[in-house]
């Protein structure tokens, strides 16, 4: 009973290939079809920490995709964000064989040898949300292009704080990999002229830790009495850091901003702590990099910049430079459209 059933599956992954190389080799840019993915793909998602709201609605996009195409998903991963937490998880998906690892990497270097090992046993490695440097992953699935997240940030906190003072960034982990790259296209935003008058004051790190971030809030206002805005690039520090202003005397004077769900958030704008933040579908997010990894486990694609393939209700998505995928442009929640979000 089992050997016709590999045999088919070889062959037709052996077809797929066959598909690729011809269409390779004729300069035609082929798109893989949902009706070509394998069936019962074991993909397991690892978030940067189990119990992060924004990790959830992710890896809920993920199942839901490999529901779609008849894959066993699975969510596994540590509870903290810290660099190496995902190691012991890393290892025990290589033991159980799984057919890909979708991954928002703590670290951008410090997962990269269990990732290649995994990927040296034929397991395929999907990052997303927060990369590792290329060479630990065939993918990378991006919520949207890093440049612009970090440049919109800067443009919209300098409205929120009528373009002069100080201000702080409150960030997540210092290793995190997605953070620390909007960090840099903020920094380099804020060179521009129009900004003369905009100074950074600090960053700070509540580690994506609730509680960490709310200490970490108060700690800011105390140090920077003259503290005009608080710009937190990661859902958990918005959430904490709006939390501490909306009951402080710093409410109406210090804007916050940064990235954020709206659920979350809802309640800072509905009672005028916040005006503004930014944010993607994360659920979108987890949703394509599970296509992503079963188009790569079924041999579909293979990772090359111009290949492409279809994400389920996403439609068509094609690989861009260094194996990066990005998902859209981020919109910006405000009082007038929060309600229309529901994630
Ligand atoms: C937190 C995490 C995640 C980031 C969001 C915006 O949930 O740090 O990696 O993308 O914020």
């Amino acid at each position: 009973m089992h050997k016709p059933l590999l045999h088919a599956k070889a062959a037709a992954t052996h077809m797929a290939t066959a598909a690729l190389l011809c269409a390779a080799m004729l300069g035609i840019a082929s798109t893989a079809h949902a009706a070509d993915l394998k069936s019962g793909l074991k993909i397991a998602f690892v978030p940067k920490q189990i119990n992060n709201p924004y990790e959830v609605i992710a890896d809920d996009g993920g199942m839901a995709a490999i529901k779609d195409f008849k894959g066993v998903g699975k969510v596994v991963g540590p509870s903290d964000a810290g660099a190496s937490s995902q190691v012991s998880y890393i290892n025990t998906l290589i033991t159980q064989q799984q057919d890909a690892i979708v991954i928002a990497a703590n670290d951008a270097n410090a997962l990269v040898p269990y990732l290649k090992k995994a990927m040296s046993q034929g397991i395929k490695v999907v990052t997303f949300d927060s990369d590792t440097a290329p060479e630990g992953r065939q993918l990378f699935v991006n919520q949207a292009n890093a440049e612009s997240i970090g440049r919109g940030q800067i443009q919209l906190v300098a409205k929120l704080m009528g373009g002069e003072g100080e201000f702080a960034i409150l960030s997540a982990t210092p290793n995190a990999t997605n953070q620390n790259t909007w960090i840099k296209w903020m920094q380099e935003e804020l060179k521009k002229p129009e900004y003369s008058k905009m100074k950074l004051v600090k960053i700070a790190y509540g580690n994506d830790d609730d509680q960490k971030s709310f200490v970490e809030t108060q700690g800011l206002l105390q140090a920077y009495p003259n503290l005009k805005a608080i710009v937190a690039p990661t859902s958990v520090g918005i959430a904490a850091a709006a939390r501490y202003i909306s009951t402080s005397s710093s409410k109406g004077k210090v804007a916050v901003t940064g990235l954020g769900t709206p659920n979350q958030m809802r309640a800072f704008v509905k009672n005028g702590t916040v005006k503004a933040f930014q944010l993607w579908d994360p659920g979108q997010l987890g949703y394509l990099a599970a296509y992503a990894a079963a188009n790569l486990a079924s041999g579909t694609i293979t990772g090359k910049e111009g290949e492409s393939f279809e994400a389920g209700k996403l439609g068509k998505r094609t690989i861009g430079a260094n194996g990066e995928i990005i998902l859209g442009p981020p919109t910006t929640f405000d009082a007038s459209n929060i309600d229309n979000f529901n994630f």
